[in-house]
């Protein structure tokens, strides 16, 4: 500590929640230990945080050291900086006009079975530039930073084609680097099969194996892979050989598993040894366990389930059995276009039946793993980056409580003040 200057002293934080503990994936009873400090404090050098706990330790331990600046909470609620592990962040268009065939009990699958759905984002993404691409991107992450987010995942798979989805990941690549927020980026082209290929599937998985994931390997555009695995889109066996291939060219692996139909998907993320699997509403308790033994990060999306007014995932059991669980908004154009992780924390609670605590943990430490960020961000650590968020409340259980507003107050990016009463810094943004 000696010779450093805080760049940031939080100060007079009246709930700070730290996450400290288990390093994670954090399962069971663990997910409910949040580590609470009262009249907290957090104290920041170079991005990174150097002391954290009671103020009173907190000052003393940064004694005789210069302060930049001071940033008093109020007494309010601070967390770590929320981590949202799934998104499809960029692509062109929307599907309003999809809500009214929703409201009339036409399914997700009927749409996309009619070249709706996925596949019309896919035309709007294919016509959009780069640089409309980009615009449109942008807003939804300033809003996903405005509602608590420091950390999102970004999935390609509106492309379909390997220039149109170089085109999409050259986005996030792009965005990355000239946003606060901090992206991880997945490559998914087995998200549908393009019309092109409607009657040659297995094609289209040629495709994505032998020149996809080469291209994306070989300009470095993404550390993740994804396929959606569901009926009338990609089968077990498909999504095996896409995800074995992605594995060995060293790839991190995911799978949309079990989200409409129980396939096996979780199984086979456990057998892959898949660092998250998504959605898994009709996941088997055989398949729960084989993710269990794989330490996979279930990562759960009940806007999803919402939007869609299905079935919930079976987070109680998955907690009970031994599975991490993470939350996401899952952002997308389709089934569920919204950039608030804190209405996910309302809907978490209400239909999965998880408590604050595990909400809290979900977004945070295990969202990290489920990304493979745990060393970095998650929780309020000394040598860990520094984001977190002041909200306007005093305890966790208010955020899902009071519901589809926004709570947040501030946000502390790798040090740097980009939210401040609600509002944006913009000259933190390049
Ligand atoms: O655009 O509908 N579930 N992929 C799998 C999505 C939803 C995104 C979409
Ligand atoms: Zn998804």
């Amino acid at each position: 500590m000696e010779g450093k200057t805080i760049q940031l002293l939080v100060h007079n934080i009246g709930t700070l929640v730290t996450l400290q503990g288990t390093a994670g994936p954090r399962t069971g009873l663990d997910m409910s230990e949040v580590g609470i400090v009262e009249h907290g404090a957090v104290a920041i050098s170079d991005g990174e945080i150097v002391a954290v706990g009671r103020e009173e330790e907190v000052r003393d331990q940064v004694k005789g050291l210069e302060i930049e600046t001071e940033l008093d909470a109020g007494g309010r609620l601070v967390t770590p900086g929320l981590v949202d592990p799934h998104t499809h962040l960029v692509h062109g268009g929307s599907r309003e006009h999809e809500l009214a065939l929703k409201s009339k009990g036409v399914s997700y699958l009927e749409i996309l079975a009619a070249g709706g759905g996925i596949l019309s984002t896919v035309r709007a993404t294919r016509q959009a530039t780069e640089d409309e691409l980009y615009r449109k991107a942008k807003d939804s992450l300033d809003k996903m930073l405005l509602f608590g987010a420091t950390t999102v995942e970004a999935k390609s798979g509106y492309g379909l084609t390997v220039e149109d989805e170089l085109k999409q990941l050259r986005v996030t690549k792009r965005l990355n680097e000239t946003h606060p927020v901090d992206l991880v980026s997945t490559f998914m082209g087995a998200h549908a099969v393009p019309v092109e290929y409607r009657d040659r599937p297995d094609d289209y998985v040629d495709l994505v194996i032998e020149e996809m994931l080469p291209a994306v390997r070989a300009q470095g555009l993404a550390e993740f892979c994804d396929v959606f695995c569901e009926h009338g889109v990609f089968t077990i066996a498909q999504s095996r050989r896409i995800l074995q291939v992605a594995k060995a060219m060293g790839f991190g692996i995911k799978i949309h598993a079990d989200e409409i139909e129980p396939m096996g998907g979780a199984e086979l993320a456990g057998e892959l040894g898949c660092i998250s699997a998504e959605h898994l509403l009709a996941a088997s308790d055989e398949g729960l366990r084989a993710m269990q033994r794989a330490g996979t990060v279930a990562v759960c999306l009940p806007a999803t389930s919402f939007n869609l007014r299905a079935s919930h995932a079976r987070a109680r059991r998955m907690i009970e059995l031994g599975v991490p669980v993470a939350l996401s908004t899952d952002y997308n154009p389709g089934s569920s276009p919204t950039e608030s992780l804190q209405l996910v924390m309302t809907l978490a609670c209400l239909n999965l039946h998880m408590t604050p605590e595990e909400v809290i943990t979900a977004m945070t430490i295990n969202a990290a793993c489920a990304i493979g960020r745990a060393d970095r961000i998650g929780s309020l650590e000394v040598g860990k980056q520094a984001d977190l968020v002041i909200f306007n409340a005093t305890n966790l259980a208010y955020l899902p409580y009071h519901f589809g507003i926004n709570h947040v107050d501030a946000v502390v990016k790798s040090g740097k003040i980009v939210v401040h009463e609600g509002q944006l810094v913009k000259e933190r943004f390049s």
